[in-house]
């Protein structure tokens, strides 16, 4: 029985490799493949609104090597820095917030 953590990390990568075959590289996001996994994926983090502007320059700020495109270890990194601001807007909630884990005693 995997433990929630287990799955969280199948689900990055399941997501990431479900968005990259779609078209290219099967191991890279492109533009639009990078857009379509934020929107459909992580509704509640990315306004609908986004413009085209704003969408190129988060695009641009993801692809750390400049070569058009966002491989794994980038898309990783965008993760970790979406998961480091949750955590810091999640800071003060309850203490029973029911998707805060409970420590082993
Ligand atoms: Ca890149």
């Amino acid at each position: 029985m995997s433990r929630p953590l287990e799955e969280a990390m199948v689900a990055i990568i399941c997501t990431f490799r479900e968005y990259a075959a779609r078209c290219g590289d099967p191991y890279k996001l492109n533009k639009g493949e990078l857009k379509e996994l934020l929107l459909k994926e992580l509704p509640s983090f990315m306004p609908s609104q986004l413009s085209e502007c704003d969408y190129n320059q988060l695009f641009c700020a993801l692809d750390a090597d400049k070569d058009c495109e966002v491989n794994f270890q980038e898309y990783v990194a965008a993760m970790s820095s979406l998961s480091v601001l949750c955590n810091e807007f999640f800071r003060d909630c309850p203490r029973d917030c029911p998707a805060e884990p409970t420590c082993p005693k």
